[in-house]
């Protein structure tokens, strides 16, 4: 039944091009209040950012229907007041003149692959019929909803509704999963997202990669200058000096992939001159000899020749971490899947962390609670969150289980495997929600062929991504400054319940998730599944908080005082780890085989003449998703490849020349990039933004700008423990043609 080579990669279709981009026009300011000569809105609309997955509060400024500025919301938690380089720039996707405007299905015509447009209805009957016919056949378990993005809580409602269960996200094994995993075996609970960490207040500041400043989330780093601010010292742990780096009061160019040895030699010297908090860890911790028999051997000496980093600059840090004690912070990142040994890495991050004492301590790791504290001022009244009545069809005959022992997330690369595979089950169609997985899963040869085995792919999308071009029916959703979503009820410090709410009328014929949803839940034979329209439904949940829509669209967000982050003196704690304590050895891993305490594994080295591939982001870019925006773009239309000045001049490069990459496996990449040469990287590494080179032409001002991360990687070291997908054993090099 599978047709070869069907899923062909669809490219321009003429007749979808940039059609209104001249009739739409960007929005002029006419009027201007005399006494300041600055724009008047009409109106002043509070809602949520989505330029990333921080999802910091926005003023958005109206005027004539049209959004003229975006601005940080003064009492939400994530901006006070301010909005990041992205964030600022947002009306740049929502007036994207290249934006998926109507529904698309795929349709071959003469033997001739293209899309055409469709109605809503066709489109969505067209979904809900292939989904039965798959889900008879196949069983529920054969379709799989991948999805990034806050708006996902609808699909993921409709189809937990109609039995399908297997749902997978890039920011687990692509992100932050191997961080996760390992602060849960050692202290019990994940770090969350927005991270628990008192950045704040840290004295002294242990960056790991973790580029502030170019990785942009607004909170995070306006913790970091505050931190400065008042004086906190900080450490880079870098190959590549950042923007971190350039604040710092030591950078550490580590040797690429040898951070768990680095980590291992500063737990030796804690360990060994008695420098740890003896009397935190004696309460609540356990391991501690077992630790130390497995770091005995990583002497600074052995830690330098491993790392390239100077005896006495180890000796320093530690030192530091020890004398800083709970008022320092080892930070465990986000991105942390680089080199497959990624858990146990952050694991060796964690028990830094407890060895300094810095748990529920200012400057520290904190525990953010949720809802409670809301509950607690919101006249002790339970908050439920809203569920209509709906039949649950629970007809998988199987549920998705990794490979991997503590992947407590489907990891999205399994999900490839398994398709092309069709074992243990055949995964015959997906349902693609706001991810772009052609760029962020790396191996693009696996992706694709799984592409061309799956019966049906759906892709809900606001920009013609390249993974839509893959699809059979695509489904334009409108951006989020035109829509409401869910309630964000989370936590950065202060408890919160934030609004996502329409600024503007959805332009073209785009429709909100919760619509899209709504829609497909009809088809799908389940009418009464959202049976609220979107508003009844946000207000009843808003009732049980005492609160109303009314009232929440004027404010944008509600908040309780911060609840006390620090543990008290003497305070007795429990953690939710097998022992009930702090696991400085892991029974769990060791149950399960793996090294109870972290064992350094050197990286694969370079081949000669290749440098290894890393990358990272940049302030006014989010991945792949704004390099079209016209904003943004202006600002930075293209990556380059950072390279060693010296190593360059060693292999004739020429500052500005634009080149071709080709890895180890032979690979070339299908853009050029620019050569940047510069003393701000190691000789044996190059350095990339990610989220450029793309490859649809329909993404007009993108197109062909730069090279995506992703085509070079085709190496994925999967870590053991979880399944995530290490990218940074990659090697790249140069050609002119
Ligand atoms: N502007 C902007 N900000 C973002 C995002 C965005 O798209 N744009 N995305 C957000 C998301 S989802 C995430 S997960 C985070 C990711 O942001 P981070 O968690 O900060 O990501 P990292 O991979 O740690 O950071 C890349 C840095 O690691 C360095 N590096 C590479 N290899 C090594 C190594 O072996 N050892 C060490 N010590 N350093 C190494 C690189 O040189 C680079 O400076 O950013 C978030 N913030
Ligand atoms: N090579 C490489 N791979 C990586 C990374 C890397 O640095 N290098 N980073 C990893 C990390 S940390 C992460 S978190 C992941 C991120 O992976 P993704 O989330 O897949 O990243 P994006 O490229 O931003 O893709 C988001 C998609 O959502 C669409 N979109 C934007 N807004 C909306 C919306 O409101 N509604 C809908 N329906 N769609 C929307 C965009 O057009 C885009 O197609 O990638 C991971 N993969
Ligand atoms: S960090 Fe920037 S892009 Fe991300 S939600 Fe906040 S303002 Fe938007
Ligand atoms: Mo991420």
């Amino acid at each position: 039944m599978a047709q070869v080579n069907r899923r062909k990669f669809l490219k321009i279709s003429s007749a979808f091009l940039a059609s209104s981009a001249a009739g739409l026009g960007w929005p002029l300011i006419t009027k201007t209040s005399k006494a300041q000569g600055i724009a008047e809105p009409d109106r002043i609309v509070s809602t949520t950012c989505e330029i990333c997955f921080w999802r910091c509060g926005v003023d958005a400024y109206v005027r004539d229907e049209k959004v003229y500025k975006l601005a940080g919301h003064k009492d939400h938690p994530l901006s006070n007041g301010k909005l990041c380089p992205r964030g600022n720039g947002g009306q740049g996707l929502l007036y994207d003149p290249n934006r998926l405007k109507h529904p698309l299905i795929r349709e071959t015509v003469n033997g001739k692959e293209q899309f055409r447009k469709a109605s809503w209805d066709e489109a969505t009957s067209l979904i809900a019929e292939r989904f039965g016919k798959i889900t008879k056949q196949y069983g529920t378990e054969s379709v799989v909803m991948f999805s990034h993005g806050f708006g996902a809580s609808f699909f993921k409602t409709l189809f937990s509704a109609y039995g399908i269960h297997t749902f997978s996200a890039p920011s687990y094994a692509q992100c932050r999963g191997p961080r996760s995993e390992a602060f849960k075996l050692t202290f019990g609970h994940a770090i969350g997202s927005p991270e628990g960490l008192d950045i704040a207040n840290s004295r002294y500041l242990v960056l790991l990669g973790s580029h502030l400043g170019e990785n942009m989330h607004n909170t995070a780093v306006q913790d970091f200058s505050s931190a400065i601010s008042k004086g906190c010292e900080v450490v880079v742990v870098d190959p590549r000096f950042s923007v971190a780096a350039g604040k710092a009061k030591h950078w550490l160019p580590i040797k690429p992939g040898t951070d768990l040895a680095l980590l291992r030699g500063w737990i030796h010297i804690l360990l060994k001159e008695k420098r740890y908090d003896i009397e935190f860890i004696e309460q609540n911790a356990v391991g501690l000899e077992e630790l130390w028999q497995g770091v005995k051997y990583a002497t600074p000496e052995q830690t330098y020749a491993i790392t390239g980093i100077p005896v006495e600059q180890i000796v320093q840090v530690a030192r530091d971490l020890g004398r800083y004690g709970s008022s320092a912070l080892v930070h465990p990142g986000r991105h942390v899947t680089w080199y497959g040994d990624d858990t146990q890495r952050e694991r060796a991050i964690a028990i830094l962390n407890a060895l300094i004492g810095n748990y529920r301590m200012p400057g520290g790791i904190i525990r953010q609670e949720k809802f409670t504290p809301i509950k607690a001022t919101l006249n002790q009244e339970k908050f439920k969150p809203y569920k209509a009545d709906f039949p649950v069809t629970q007809n998988a005959s199987h549920t998705f289980q990794s490979r991997y022992p503590f992947a407590s997330q489907v990891p999205a690369n399994e999900i490839v495997d398994q398709t092309i595979s069709g074992s243990p089950y055949p995964v015959k169609s997906w349902f693609v929600y706001g991810t772009n997985l052609i760029q962020s899963l790396g191996n693009q040869p696996a992706t694709l062929k799984a592409l061309q085995q799956l019966d049906f792919v759906v892709a809900v999308d606001v920009l013609p991504a390249e993974i839509t071009g893959y699809a059979d029916v695509i489904l334009p959703e409108c951006t989020y400054l035109e829509r409401y979503d869910d309630l964000d009820n989370r936590t950065y410090r202060t408890p919160y319940v934030a609004i996502r709410q329409p600024v503007v009328e959805p332009l073209y014929e785009s429709k909100p998730g919760h619509e899209i949803a709504r829609l497909l839940s009809e088809k799908m034979g389940m009418p009464d599944l959202f049976k609220d329209d979107i508003e009844t439904y946000l207000n009843k949940q808003l009732k049980q908080m005492d609160s109303s829509l009314d009232e929440l669209k004027k404010v944008g967000v509600l908040k309780v005082s911060e609840k006390n982050l620090y543990r008290q003196p003497g305070e007795a704690l429990q953690f939710k780890t097998p022992s009930g304590k702090i696991e400085l050895a892991s029974s769990r891993l060791r149950e399960a085989g793996f090294d109870a305490v972290p064992q350094y594994q050197p990286p694969p080295e370079n081949p000669p003449g290749y440098f290894r591939l890393l990358y990272g982001r940049a302030p006014m870019h989010t991945f792949g998703r704004t390099a079209n925006n016209r904003v943004l773009g202006e600002l930075m239309p293209e990556n380059e490849l950072w390279v060693n000045q010296v190593a360059g001049r060693d292999m004739k490069l020429k500052h500005g020349e634009y080149v071709y990459l080709v890895n180890q496996d032979g690979v070339k990449s299908t853009t050029k990039i620019k050569i940047r040469l510069t003393e701000r990287i190691r000789p044996d590494a190059v350095y990339m933004v990610h989220g450029f080179g793309h490859t649809d032409a329909r993404l007009e001002f993108a197109y062909q700008r730069g090279v995506n991360s992703s085509d070079m990687i085709t190496q994925l070291s999967t870590d053991p423990i979880m399944g995530a997908t290490g990218m940074n054993n990659n090697f790249v090099t140069f050609t002119r043609s």
